[in-house]
């Protein structure tokens, strides 16, 4: 296996994951397939070693582009996927034809060519937990609450399906919540460090009490690939690096580290439906396959995500003003 095609890999986990592998395996040929929604960013991917790759514009529902780039390639990770929940309760429909019907075509193409596919969920599927509830594991019974986790849902079904229907060699991961650099402006983390660049207050939704599991989208990374080269094939694996924290404590570090305080952080609206809790319980992809996440430090991974976003504002600027207009819109 050395020509790998990745879809979504010109969003923020997909390009980090082209990024991982062009240097952890300087051998493979990687092709990316990306429609460049609001969300996918060719900038992500400058400096790649041209001989090495190549990117495809194209939408994953779309089969006669799909089953080609398929053909050629060993094998597929579908990073592909609308990704944002709160687009997701104000406007589902993208999410059902990317997140499903894209899956679905996917499904097809390697099937058809008899290739193997990695495919990227998320801990979402599995609705939310109490406060002290166990971590999820890979036998938690899906339980989705948005429309973003029910098609990521659907979509691991689909997979499932497809292996125990046709035989499809596929693998599937569940990662908790990513952070670095090149995650949008929309996302939780990237809109307060940006908020407060732009003299803008943090908004956090409701008590501010949900807590998220974080982990470092090079982590995310590190565990695709080892579950791609090592995996067994029918089988799914939780990726997480213990970061639980409330969304609270994530800004009392984030206004801590660029020097302010806490009257910056302002209440605001809830998300409609807000999951409580995510936890991931990463035992068995340690256990059976070896990994282990690299990022274990998350005040320095956030101070370095910080750097990132303040040496890169002509990165993440085009979007910003968009990006509040529509929050506004929502009274968030
Ligand atoms: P992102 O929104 O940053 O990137 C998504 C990419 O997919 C973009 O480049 C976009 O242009 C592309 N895309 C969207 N629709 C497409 C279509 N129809 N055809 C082709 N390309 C299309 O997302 P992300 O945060 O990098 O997430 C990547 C994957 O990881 C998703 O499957 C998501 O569900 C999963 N995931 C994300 C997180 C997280 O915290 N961000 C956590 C767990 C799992
Ligand atoms: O401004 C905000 N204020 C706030 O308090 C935003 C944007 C979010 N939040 C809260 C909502 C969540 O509890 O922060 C938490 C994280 O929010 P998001 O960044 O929107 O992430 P989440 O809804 O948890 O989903 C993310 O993790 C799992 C990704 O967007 C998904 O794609 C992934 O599957």
């Amino acid at each position: 296996m050395n020509k790998i095609l990745v879809t979504g890999g010109a969003g923020f986990i997909g390009s980090n994951f082209v990024r991982y592998v062009s240097r952890e395996r300087p051998d493979w040929h990687i092709s990316v397939i990306d429609l460049l929604t609001y969300a996918g960013n060719t900038q992500n991917l400058d400096g790649l070693d041209e001989s090495r790759f190549k990117f495809i514009k194209g939408n994953i529902c779309d089969e006669n582009t799909i089953e080609p780039a398929v053909a050629d390639s060993d094998a597929v990770v579908h990073f592909a996927a609308e990704t944002h929940v709160d687009n997701s309760v104000h406007d589902p429909r993208p999410f059902v034809d990317t997140n499903v019907v894209g899956t679905f075509q996917i499904l097809e193409a390697v099937r058809k060519h008899d290739k193997r596919l990695h495919h990227i969920s998320t801990d979402e599927v599995y609705g939310d937990l109490e406060p002290n509830d166990p971590k999820f594991n890979e036998d938690t019974p899906y339980r989705p609450s948005s429309p973003y986790s029910a098609t990521k849902a659907g979509s691991d079904h689909l997979v499932q399906a497809w292996i125990r229907s046709f035989g499809v060699k596929a693998t599937i991961s569940n990662c908790s919540n990513n952070y670095g650099p090149y995650q949008h402006v929309e996302k939780m983390i990237p809109r307060q460090i940006t908020n407060i660049l732009t003299g803008q207050k943090l908004k956090l939704y409701g008590s501010g009490q949900n807590i998220r599991d974080w982990i470092h989208a090079e982590d995310h990374s590190s565990g695709v690939l080892t579950i791609l080269e090592k995996g067994t094939l029918g089988k799914t694996y939780l990726i997480g690096a213990d970061g639980e924290k409330t969304n609270k404590q994530v800004m009392q570090l984030i206004v801590e580290l660029m020097g302010k305080d806490e009257s910056w952080i302002e209440q605001v609206n809830d998300r409609p439906g807000h999951d409580l809790r995510y936890a991931i319980d990463s035992s068995k992809l340690r256990n059976e396959l070896g990994w282990q996440p690299r990022y274990t430090d998350f005040k320095e991974g956030l101070a370095a995500t910080i750097d990132w976003y303040r040496q890169n504002d002509s990165w993440w600027k085009p979007q910003k003003e968009s990006t509040e207009a529509k929050y506004k819109e929502l009274g968030r």
